[in-house]
């Protein structure tokens, strides 16, 4: 595997860069912290190492440097007007490297030959749930039920060197990324599509063929998929599912067991469920309207309900973004492309005009702009995926495609367990003499 070759090329010098810096630099004073960082759920303290991306509060994500436009231009794509393949982004998040069409048909060439390594356990897993158990809940406990797989536990059992911890961990993470579209589409076909499951097929690349064994097999639909799966990768370090798996994976825990944890993050309706619930709330709305086709000012109405009860508006908001989310922009630029006149993208056009301004007159919103949950779930509806409760499933997809690359880089690394420290009240009181 010529990929493994290069990380060890590029990770060797860089992990040795890490044991010198900190040898070198471990004393300095990087930032000041505040008390209100802390009890704030730490925004902006800078606390962990991450290579794959990097989160502008302005510009939003760059992914080892570009932004989406730039990946657009110079990812390899199926077809010269098409969308990237987020092989393509994987390769480069975990190199470092923009790569050849050639490094992304390796990958999409292993990741449909790993796929098919499932063991049949983890589809009795999934059926013994009931049908109803939400998809997060189906789509969790399969990865967990796919730890037995794991080649880390075995490795780290027969005693190996620490600095090669992360070769395991790489063999690990290709499975899982490989296997997740097949159990995202069969808990998809379970739930939705009586069953009526679809194999693989390893002629298409990795996202296209998750829209197959969904049973949404044609080309705009991959396009979308390949645009989804590359939107949602990764958000740098700090956001609930990178730093749960990142946590979790400092205790040394196998890679399943790392992205569950980060997954079951993503199930918060405050992170990736967000996109579903904005098609609840979007649907709730036009029933209590009585309308499929609300005015602003109708849309207007409500959404100042919604804040009157006390509840967020999803799809609205960010913890680190203070503009329009790049990830709602590029979908909404897809949608006029391919779907100009779909109801739905009307909607989410129409919301986008009302919610910002009131989100800005509560005074507290420190970014009422769209984020990418804002528009997911219309888009995805508009193409013919309109069941809803898949759509954090589909997140959970595309966000391994980061998580889990860094989750080597970790290892690369050797960082450390993760070990914060905490106090109690009185010692927050104490500390600046409060009155
Ligand atoms: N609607 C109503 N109120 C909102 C709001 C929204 N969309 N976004 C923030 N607020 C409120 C907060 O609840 C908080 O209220 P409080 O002081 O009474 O507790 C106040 O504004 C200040 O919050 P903040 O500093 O602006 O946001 P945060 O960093 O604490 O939280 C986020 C960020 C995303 C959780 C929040 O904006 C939110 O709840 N948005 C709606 C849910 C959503 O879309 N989540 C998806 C985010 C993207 C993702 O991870 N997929």
């Amino acid at each position: 595997d010529y990929i493994k070759e290069k990380i060890i090329e590029i990770g060797r010098p860089k992990a040795e860069m890490v044991k010198d810096l900190l040898k070198k630099h471990g004393d300095d004073v990087i930032q000041d912290v505040t008390l209100g960082q802390v009890l704030t759920g730490m925004k902006g303290m800078v606390s962990l190492l991450t290579c794959t991306s990097k989160l502008d509060a302005e510009e939003g994500i760059r992914f080892r440097g570009y932004s989406i436009p730039q990946l657009q231009e110079l990812l390899p794509k199926v077809k010269k007007e098409g969308e990237p393949l987020p092989e393509g982004l994987f390769y480069l998040m975990l190199t470092g490297e923009l790569p050849t069409k050639e490094d992304v048909n390796q990958i999409s060439e292993q990741w449909a030959q790993r796929s098919q390594g499932i063991p049949p356990h983890v589809f009795d897993v999934i059926n013994a749930l009931p049908k109803d158990a939400h998809p997060m809940i189906q789509f969790n406990t399969a990865i967990l039920a796919m730890s037995t797989e794991s080649q880390f536990r075995k490795a780290y059992l027969t005693g190996m060197d620490k600095k090669d911890y992360w070769g395991p961990t790489y063999e690990g993470v290709m499975d899982l990324i490989s296997r997740l579209p097949v159990i995202a589409a069969y808990i998809y076909r379970r739930v939705f599509h009586n069953e009526q499951y679809i194999d693989i097929d390893p002629s298409h690349d990795w996202a296209a063929n998750l829209a197959h064994m969904m049973g949404h097999d044609t080309e705009e639909v991959h396009r979308l998929m390949r645009l989804y799966m590359m939107i949602h990768a990764d958000h740098e370090g700090g956001n609930v599912s990178a730093h749960a798996t990142h946590l979790v994976g400092s205790a040394l825990s196998n890679p399943y067991y790392s992205f569950s944890a980060g997954m079951n993050g993503l199930a918060g309706p405050l992170h990736g469920m967000a996109n579903q619930n904005v098609m609840h709330w979007i649907h709730k709305m036009m029933r209590e309207i009585g309308s499929e086709n609300p005015t602003e000012s109708q849309i207007k109405e409500y959404a100042e309900m919604t804040l009157k009860k006390g509840q967020v508006i999803p799809g609205y908001g960010h913890a680190v973004l203070r503009k329009t989310d790049p990830r709602f922009t590029v979908q909404l630029e897809f949608a006029k492309k391919y779907a100009p006149n779909a109801p739905l993208i009307q909607m989410v056009d129409k919301i986008y005009n009302v919610v910002p301004g009131l989100l800005t007159q509560t005074g507290k919103v420190k970014n009422p702009w769209p984020n990418v949950d804002a528009i997911s779930g219309s888009l995805l509806s508009s193409f013919g995926i309109t069941e809803y409760p898949i759509y954090t499933v589909l997140f959970g997809v595309s966000r391994s495609l980061g998580v889990l690359t860094q989750l080597i880089w970790d290892r690369l690394y050797g960082l450390p367990i993760e070990r914060p420290k905490s106090q109690n009240l009185k010692w927050f009181v104490d500390k600046v003499n409060y009155q």
